[in-house]
């Protein structure tokens, strides 16, 4: 086959690659949704320097804030459908500090506490959403399933009797539109019914709190980003 017809050929084939990819992308999103998506980062000031910046961000320069959890609001989304199988998030004990210390699920979704440390720690909850109390020998793990939701405004408070400075936070949400930043402070929700929606963004163990109108629309892509500053602070 002479040359230029091999390049035809190969060029041919990279088009339907293209193609084929566009329409992979395209299934993953349901017609009519929209998305919306940004970056949580946090810019302290000299006069009230931020405690627990150390913990949860890598970047100084950049402020890329983990462990932040985002979600939306409003009464049009109470028990919606969730996407996919209930599932299990894993909570470790691990040098006397819950890991991580912020975890949201959804209605039905379980957590497995888990103690990687040589000591005998304990996971207790005390909330109307839920309420449990077990001593977690060394490598003992514990799985509770959540079945009621407090959504951003009622968190609920994991402790360990053993050790008062152990403390994480499980949110519960009654929809699949939530998420915790990672070290990148990113988050995305997909295939969101359009309609208009407040978006809450809590750090709970930085005690930093905002929240924003918006609204989304038929297959729009939103983009929302917030840097979050000492003057978010919750009183
Ligand atoms: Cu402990």
């Amino acid at each position: 086959m002479p040359l230029r017809d091999l390049t035809r050929a190969a060029i041919a084939c990279l088009l339907i690659l293209a193609v084929l990819s566009s329409l992979a992308i395209a299934d993953d999103a349901k017609p009519g949704t929209g998305s919306v998506s940004g970056t949580i980062t946090y810019q302290p000031d000299k006069e009230k320097p931020w405690r627990y910046a150390r913990y949860f961000i890598k970047k100084s320069k950049t402020g890329e804030l983990a462990e932040t959890v985002v979600a939306l609001r409003s009464s049009s989304l109470r028990g919606t459908k969730r996407l996919g199988e209930p599932k299990t998030a894993l909570v470790d004990q691990q040098l006397f500090q819950f890991t991580p210390q912020t975890v949201a699920i959804q209605v039905g979704d379980s957590i497995r506490f888990l103690n990687s440390d040589a000591t005998t720690h304990n996971v207790r909850a005390s909330s109307p959403i839920a309420t449990f109390n077990e001593n977690m020998s060394p490598d003992f793990d514990y799985k509770h399933q959540f079945d009621r939701a407090g959504g951003i405004a009622t968190p609920i408070q994991i402790g360990c009797v053993f050790h008062g400075g152990m403390q994480a936070w499980i949110f519960v949400f009654d929809h699949p539109y939530f998420a915790v930043t990672g070290e990148d402070g990113k988050y995305s929700f997909e295939n969101v019914p359009p309609g208009k929606y407040r978006m809450d963004v809590y750090h709970v163990l930085g005690r930093l709190r905002t929240s924003k109108s918006i609204e989304v629309t038929a297959d729009g892509k939103l983009a929302e980003s917030f840097t979050l500053s000492p003057s978010d602070l919750v009183k």
